[in-house]
């Protein structure tokens, strides 16, 4: 555990993380020949989907090893809708560092990595790339980060020159320089900067333990000990988050990079707490070689050549093949096949992975993403990871007809590997709903069924589920009677009809005394007011919220039938919802939007012309928390409107909280066009 580093990258698209990481593994002789993004033979990004855009879409798993130590590397997209690939990729280290592009500035898809930097418990770090780019500005990258974000960089390795002129980095830390290469003296015009960072250094170094700061105000400084144990220390924490400047594709200054992971930054073993759920308590519990089995699936997914992959993240014991394992999240055991240590697209075979590292599990079973894997008897699991509720929503329907027994269990495989992406069959509506992230995560599914699966599919904007109720009390009957040939039909039915309070559902009453309607009728009624209330009486959509009391009616000894009672009691009903009024009624959820303030007052105004209510705000940091409501029929499409309002910086969270009539001229609408389509 002591020699293992466990590394994520995450940050912007196009800050040059998969690059990166291609030039890392090549220095360190784990490939034999450097790849490039544009030419689409990255070790990293192999799917076709990524080579076909030039961009990664999901998360990659790489290994190496560097002066007598393992790295695990993970890289992941950037892209704003493959978030989870980050979160994934957040629960499987110790160390979360964000890559950003020297010469870009703040980019928007940078949010979402540096709230993950902030919010997990992870040592972080941040590296400035594309420090040869034109326009690149190492002190200015990092001052965007500092100012979108409550994280404090700390520069360790500092860019000599820049643009075509940067040729390596300075180590703060151990006050020496190397260009190209080769370890030499600090340039004399960087003295000045070079002091001063180590200034900036050694304060944030003392700052983050008591017992250093007295000696830094008794002593004036530390010592170079006291520096690197206490930096070392300070970093593992999350106390200090250091800041290195390279270039990737130049390859300058990755070597070093590559150091400090070994030198600075916590092994498995220095950073060894992890939270798990024992019997459902959640608790804090050191990992170790010698302890139980506590592994973790971080991500799950089917590979076309090999099938069901899982990479897994071992935290303590040791994951062997042929091992009989539990999966406590299905409550299923489980058997370890093949497992092998990962490069990107390659991979070669183990019989081990042991805790403090990670690999792959081949044709795995139960296990799937986020879940865990225990010892058979154990009674411990990781905690939940937490993931962001959906803001975006389609149906998807296979656009050949044959095609729909197979889109399932398509789908179940695919959704596997995304665990952002929900399928719900709406049983109303009839249509299968996929919510997730964003518009390119969801047509990346779309893309992947066809390529794996062969399934061409449509999506389209999913249906308000509606619903019908009563305004008002009604007091009703109907007669339905039929004498033309054969047998005859007959039934009455008297019934009082009121709204209940929503979300009260359906409330029958019998109060039919002398056997007006004999008993064994009684259950027709009931159950033909259900079949017309599952129906919608005006507009195709389901009735909700109302009482129905059948206190009065006749039959006839021969032509009375079920058949005929349940008639009877749909016609009542829907003269009964004539005279006590109909209104619709629609799904309205209750919304949290995270925006930054120079953007409230247009995010307001639109929610005001998306019949939404602000219910309050509250400051976070730089930025706005809006809660407010809004009616689903508004919310499908809120997520495209959101970003183009904010220039890609707003996001919001939601869930369904209660059900409000429509307004009068959009229920017109909507009974127009539930009666088109019944035609
Ligand atoms: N000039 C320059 N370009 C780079 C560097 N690193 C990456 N790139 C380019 O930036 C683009 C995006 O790189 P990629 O590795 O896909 O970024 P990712 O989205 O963070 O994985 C590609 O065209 C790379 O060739 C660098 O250090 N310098
Ligand atoms: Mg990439």
């Amino acid at each position: 555990m002591k020699d293992i580093r466990n590394i994520a990258f995450v940050g912007a698209s196009g800050a040059g993380k998969t690059s990166l990481v291609e030039q890392i593994l090549y220095n360190a002789k784990a490939t034999t020949r450097i790849g490039k993004v544009e030419d689409g033979n990255t070790v990293m990004d192999f799917n076709v989907e990524e080579i076909e855009k030039g961009m990664s879409m999901s998360l990659g798993m790489a290994n190496f090893n560097w002066k007598n130590h393992k790295i695990n590397i993970l890289d992941t997209p950037g892209s704003a809708d493959f978030v989870s690939e980050q979160i994934s990729a957040s629960t499987a280290v110790e160390n979360l560092l964000l890559v950003a592009n020297a010469a870009a500035g703040f980019e928007v898809s940078l949010e979402q990595s540096i709230e993950l930097l902030e919010r997990t418990n992870t040592a972080k770090g941040i590296i400035i790339n594309r420090m040869d780019n034109e326009g690149a500005d190492f002190f200015k990258a990092l001052e965007a980060v500092r100012e979108n974000s409550n994280l404090n960089p700390i520069p360790i390795l500092i860019p000599v020159g820049s643009e075509h002129r940067f040729e390596g980095v300075v180590d703060i830390i151990k006050q020496e320089a190397f260009i190209k290469g080769e370890t030499s003296d600090i340039p004399s015009n960087m003295k000045d900067q070079v002091e001063e960072s180590r200034m900036i250094l050694m304060e944030a170094v003392a700052e983050s333990d008591d017992e250093l700061l007295e000696k830094y105000f008794e002593a004036g400084e530390l010592t170079s000990e006291e520096l690197t144990s206490g930096i070392k220390k300070a970093i593992s924490r999350g106390f200090v988050v250091p800041a290195f400047a390279c270039s990737a594709t130049s390859n300058i200054a990755v070597n070093d990079l590559i150091n400090t992971f070994i030198e600075y930054l916590p092994s498995a073993k220095v950073k060894n707490e992890i939270i798990v759920l024992e019997n459902d308590k959640e608790k804090s519990i050191e990992t170790s070689e010698e302890g139980n089995l506590i592994a973790y699936v971080f991500k799950s997914f089917s590979d076309p050549n090999v099938g069901d992959i899982a990479y897994v993240r071992v935290f303590s014991g040791c994951l062997k093949s042929g091992m009989d394992v539990l999966v406590p999240e299905k409550r299923s055991k489980d058997k370890i096949g093949s497992m092998y240590f990962v490069v990107g697209k390659n991979r070669k075979e183990t019989d081990e992975i042991k805790a403090g590292d990670m690999g792959a599990l081949v044709k795995i079973k139960v296990a799937r993403s986020f879940n865990s894997i225990v010892s058979v008897h154990s009674n411990m699991r990781l905690a939940e990871t937490e993931l962001p509720t959906p803001c975006y929503w389609q149906t998807i329907k296979a656009v050949n007809q044959h095609d729909e027994d197979k889109i399932g269990s398509a789908l179940t495989r695919l959704l596997d590997e995304d665990p952002t992406i929900n399928l719900e069959m709406n049983s109303e509506t009839r249509e299968s709903i996929l919510s997730g992230i964003g518009e390119q995560q969801i047509l990346f599914l779309q893309k992947k069924l066809k390529s794996r699966f062969k399934i061409d599919t449509k999506l389209k904007l999913p249906s308000i589920p509606y619903k019908e109720t009563i305004k008002g009390f009604a007091d009703v009957s109907y007669k339905h009677k039929k004498q033309s040939g054969g047998r005859g039909q007959y039934a009455e039915v008297y019934i009082k009809v009121s709204p209940k309070p929503r979300g009260e559902g359906f409330e029958f009453i019998n109060s039919i005394v002398g056997g007006v309607i004999p008993t064994k009728f009684i259950p027709a009624i009931r159950k033909g007011l259900n079949e017309i209330m599952l129906k919608g009486i005006i507009s195709n959509h389901p009735v909700i919220d109302i009482s129905v009391d059948c206190y009065y009616g006749s039959f006839h000894d021969v032509d009375s039938s079920e058949m005929a009672f349940k008639i009877a009691s749909w016609q009542a009903l829907k003269k009964a919802f004539e005279v006590g009024k109909f209104i619709l009624l629609e799904p309205i959820h209750e919304l949290q939007i995270i925006i930054p303030n120079e953007y409230m007052g247009d995010v307001m105004g639109d929610i005001t012309t998306r019949r939404g209510k602000i219910l309050g705000m509250e400051q976070k940091g730089k930025k706005q928390i809006l809660n407010a409501k809004m009616p689903l029929a508004e919310l499908f499409n809120y997520y495209p409107a959101l970003k183009s309002l904010t220039q890609g910086r707003g996001k919001f969270n939601q869930k369904f909280s209660y059900y409000e009539k429509v307004p009068d001229d959009i229920a017109t609408k909507v009974i127009a066009k539930a009666n088109k389509k019944e035609e």
